[in-house]
C-alpha cells in the first residue's frame, strides 16, 4: 500500500535526505521517496505503520507533517 505525506518545512537536498532517513528507519516503511518540490513523502507500507509514529519521526528529524 502506498501512502503520501505531506512534509513542511523542507529547503534543500539535505532536508530532503533527513526526512528520507527519518522515515526509511520506521520499521514497515520501505521505498522512500520525498519530492522537495511538491512538499511530500511517499512510501509503501510492508506492515501498518501508525500515523503517531511517523508524525513523530519527522518531527524528530526537523519537520512537520499533519
Ligand atoms: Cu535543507
Amino acid at each position: 500500500m502506498k501512502t503520501t505525506i505531506a512534509i513542511r518545512g523542507m529547503s534543500c537536498g539535505h532536508c530532503v535526505a533527513a526526512v528520507a532517513g527519518a522515515l526509511s528507519g520506521l520499521p514497515g516503511v520501505k521505498n522512500v521517496q520525498v519530492s522537495l518540490e511538491r512538499g511530500e513523502a511517499t512510501f509503501e507500507e510492508e506492515t501498518p505503520v501508525s500515523r503517531e509514529s511517523i508524525r513523530k519521526a519527522i518531527a524528530a528529524a526537523g519537520y512537520e507533517t499533519d
